[in-house]
């Protein structure tokens, strides 16, 4: 019989093509999503970067979350995005000016944005210390990561805490901006007349692949009352306070990640792990519904009916009782796991199913690579390596785009996208 050979012969091109983008995006001490659309440091887009720049530089990797932690808040918040004062400052909308971090005592020195994203962190530190603890150990990587990833943690669950789950406060806090799961509640908000700013990512991708001008509007009201309130976590008054099964899952992860980072430098795991299981549990009990995990709208005391890939990523969650059902869910009409081009953002049966628009359809590789990681971790090793095949296939027929059509595979989004490269790396080493 013959022995399987991973990676298959023909992904070598596609190994060094990935490597060439993690090196082009690497600015000096972090990488950016996309030299074009997105020319500053994003936060869940370091860590996957991370993930996937370990298989190249370990050091590399670890200044990728350290550059990002350097951003952190006095009150633990990891910004969403952290500028770079010398992109030019048309490149990106909203920019510094908009967020005016300075203002705020809890600021670090560079400029940031308010909002923060999924917290992917403590599980990046951890899968980027294994590929190479000897180094990471005399750097004393996480030595000095553990302590802010802990205050990172803290400000989500004292600052974001509603029920025992993470609350956000932006449909950007979620990295899906425009999933249908936010419809709902972005009803409810006046948009920003379209007159009022300037769009930019209009400059480099078709209209019809992103959020309408309107979505828009409302993210733009959303974000300057948060900043005009002072970042202030009032989540009684917040129009838009929900929770979303991809962030929970991913603070759940963490939380397990950072038990294992806390016996590694000599710190007590116990807490960490007590926190994962409640979190796990939390979510299981307020999300779980139908074979899937909703996002639920706290104000409107909710379940959202929407399907979207993110209720399939709490498979990332060690000992999730719920995982035979989402594994179900992957396999069945909603997102047809190994049977498109990659799994959809948004349930293929929806009623808001778009092929093309930002979040509404289109396959991602980083949802992928969530519920591939979540795969293996459950036991379900045949469908993540039918996943990981058609992922593989996907970047090597599109190129490392943003995303994909999820019937076609025909690239959409920004080109030479750096977590698209740097998961694809993974997968393949
Ligand atoms: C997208 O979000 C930004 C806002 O943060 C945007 O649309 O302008 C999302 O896909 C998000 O998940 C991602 O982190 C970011 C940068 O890649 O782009």
């Amino acid at each position: 019989m013959n022995t399987p050979v991973w990676p298959p012969p023909g992904f070598a091109a596609l190994d060094r093509a990935a490597v060439g983008v993690l090196l082009d995006n690497w600015t000096g001490t972090y990488t950016v999503p996309s030299r074009t659309l997105y020319p500053h440091q994003w936060s869940w887009d370091s860590a996957f970067v991370a993930i996937g720049l370990r298989h190249v530089s370990a050091r590399r990797a670890q200044r990728e979350l350290e550059s990002l932690f350097g951003a952190q808040w006095a009150d633990g918040r990891v910004p969403h995005i952290v500028f770079d004062r010398a992109a030019p400052p048309e490149g990106y909308f909203p920019g510094p000016d908009f967020w005016r971090s300075p203002a705020h005592p809890a600021s670090p020195a560079v400029a940031t944005s308010g909002l923060v994203q999924p917290p992917v962190h403590a599980l990046a530190a951890w899968l980027t210390f294994q590929a190479d603890p000897a180094q990471a150990r005399r750097r004393g990587f996480l030595s000095r990561l553990y302590p802010k990833l802990v205050a990172w943690h803290r400000y989500l669950a004292d600052r974001r805490g509603v029920d025992g789950l993470v609350a956000i406060v932006h449909p950007w806090e979620s990295g899906m901006d425009n999933s249908p799961s936010w419809d709902d509640a972005l009803g409810r908000v006046e948009p920003t007349p379209i007159d009022a700013f300037r769009r930019r990512d209009l400059h480099h991708v078709q209209a019809a692949e992103r959020p309408t001008d309107t979505d828009y509007g409302r993210y733009v009201r959303l974000a300057a009352d948060y900043r005009d309130s002072g970042y202030a976590d009032r989540l009684d008054d917040a129009q838009f306070v929900l929770l979303d099964p991809m962030v929970n899952a991913l603070f759940a992860a963490s939380e397990a990640a950072l038990a294992d980072i806390a016996a590694e430098v000599g710190a007590d795991p116990l807490p960490h792990r007590e926190a994962a299981a409640r979190v796990s549990a939390a979510l299981v009990d307020r999300l779980f519904a139908d074979e899937l995990c909703h996002a639920y709208d706290v104000p409107a005391r909710r379940l959202s009916p929407e399907r979207t890939i993110a209720g399939l990523t709490p498979l990332v969650v060690p000992d999730l009782t719920v995982a035979p059902a989402l594994v179900k869910s992957a396999l069945g009409e909603h997102f047809r796991l190994g049977q498109t081009a990659l799994l959809p953002s948004y349930d293929l049966t929806g009623a808001a199913f778009d092929p093309s628009r930002y979040w509404r359809g289109p396959a991602w590789f980083n949802t992928s690579w969530l519920v591939w990681h979540g795969l293996t971790r459950h036991g379900e090793l045949d469908h993540a390596d039918r996943l990981r095949e058609v992922t593989l296939t996907a970047a090597q027929q599109a190129g490392f785009r943003e995303y994909v059509h999820p019937f076609t595979g025909e690239g959409r989004g920004a080109t030479d996208f750096s977590w698209t490269a740097a998961l694809v790396l993974d997968l393949l080493r």
